[in-house]
């Protein structure tokens, strides 16, 4: 009790004294925030529409406002803040570091936009400065913290923290892109087995989401980001975050551990590739992204059946100049079984329910040998030797086709296909060095609603 009347008395004395030093009032704080004089002369959208090109400079008089959705708090986005009006969202790339001491969530801010630039960084597009990469060509990249302040403008204090939109897997469009979205009744396909990121990588963790139908979403996270090392939450529940893109793939960027809620620890009762009870779906939409380096391909709902050797289609990441795609890769090289015949099967599909029976991927070969083959089947099971099957005739990659190089189907329609089917790409191949082809798969699509 008596340190506390101490800590009184000398703040008193403290106060008294500024008091004393200066007239200004500081008892009564200021009722308004910062006012912004000016009104915006687009929206986002408008904005958007008018500048969509690959870097753009903003050459007359535009002012953007919007409210500020996500900022760099976590550190899960770094030097970035996210703004949304009524009709879009857009990323401001700023070179500062701690920007939510400014940019609260629920800050309204303007943006003069006059000298600055806009553009896409992989295919995302945000408002920054021109950036000159190592090859001389420019691109969007980060406005200088001098510019940002005589751009950016703060308008009155801080309001409730935005509203999100809930939305579906398979509603995400382009107009959406770094909009706060909500996922209900999604699950993280390695609740309780992993973390939301590996703090010890170099780079950010994908973390696949997926809701009931078996379509999937990643959670981006970045290593640094304050939730990384915590626990994905086990069952079905409702994630909410930012709708980022990259290079065609669709990130959700968590703010913090208040947008993962109401997690019910429940089991997966479909899509845990080999194991559980298949529930039919009605579209397949995988790109594979969300799998790990030499995992088998049984994600999202995949599974994998091995007939002879023992060797699965596996999950590859390949990357080069920084940018890495994932896809399911078989491959007999080194293999010590004499003879190898693999499979690798979709999501149990309900023909009789899908509204649209179109299937596309593409498929892309390397190191051609004769002795090896990739067909293609529609299956009404997963064990090829017990299951009706029926080949289909798809292009798929050839001899003469250059390696490593994907080569899409073209539409493959399946209207004839009822009742319960999967489709099975079986892998056949010799065994030892150097002695088999290579395939790989990417971008399958069955059902999925034409844009
Ligand atoms: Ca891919």
């Amino acid at each position: 009790m008596k340190l506390s009347y101490n800590i009184l008395f000398v703040l008193v004395a403290v106060v008294g004294l500024f008091s004393a030093c200066d007239d200004r009032d500081f008892d009564t704080p200021p009722l308004t925030g910062p006012e912004y004089k000016g009104e915006p002369t687009h929206t986002i959208s408008e904005f958007k529409q008018q500048f969509n090109g690959e870097l753009d400079s903003i050459g007359f008089h535009v002012v953007l406002t919007g409210i500020v959705t996500a900022n760099d708090e976590s550190g899960n986005l770094y030097k970035k803040i996210v703004i949304e009006d009524e009709s879009a969202a857009i990323e401001l790339s700023i070179d500062r570091n701690s920007l939510y001491g400014e940019f609260h969530m629920g800050q309204q801010v303007f943006v003069e936009c006059e000298g600055l630039f806009t553009g896409k960084y992989g295919g995302l597009q945000q408002v920054g400065y021109k950036y000159q990469s190592t090859s001389g060509s420019y691109q969007i990249g980060r406005m200088a913290k001098e510019l940002s302040e005589k751009h950016i403008f703060s308008h009155q204090y801080p309001g409730d923290k935005p509203k999100s939109d809930t939305i579906s897997i398979d509603q995400l469009d382009e107009s959406m892109m770094s909009q706060l979205v909500t996922f209900k009744q999604v699950r993280f396909t390695n609740g309780g087995k992993d973390t939301f990121a590996d703090k010890d990588a170099s780079f950010p963790t994908s973390q696949p989401i997926v809701d009931e139908n078996g379509r999937s979403i990643i959670a981006y996270t970045s290593q640094f980001a304050n939730f990384a090392s915590k626990t994905l939450p086990v069952g079905k529940g409702t994630i909410t975050g930012i709708l980022s893109y990259h290079k065609g793939t669709w990130q959700l960027l968590i703010r913090d551990l208040n947008d993962v809620e109401d997690f019910d620890g429940s089991e997966p009762d479909n899509g845990g590739g080999n194991g559980g009870t298949d529930v039919p779906v009605t579209v397949v939409d995988e790109n594979f992204e969300s799998g790990k380096n030499y995992d088998p391909a049984a994600i999202n709902g995949w599974s994998v059946v091995k007939v002879q050797g023992d060797r699965d289609w596996q999950i590859k990441v390949f990357t080069k100049d920084e940018v890495s795609s994932t896809y399911a890769q078989a491959s007999a090289h080194n293999g010590t079984s004499d003879d190898y015949e693999y499979w690798l099967f979709t999501p149990a599909i309900d023909m009789d329910k899908a509204a649209n029976k179109i299937m596309t991927f593409e498929t892309a070969k390397a190191y051609w040998k004769e002795t090896s083959s990739l067909e293609v089947y529609v299956l009404d099971g997963k064990d090829p030797a017990t299951a009706n099957k029926e080949k289909l005739d798809v292009k798929i990659a050839q001899q003469s086709d250059s390696d490593f190089t994907f080569i899409p189907t073209g539409d493959v329609d399946l209207a004839s296909h009822t009742g319960v089917k999967y489709i099975g790409f079986k892998y056949v191949a010799k065994g030892g060095a150097s002695n088999s082809t290579t395939f790989q798969i990417d971008n399958f699509k069955f059902g999925v609603t034409a844009n």
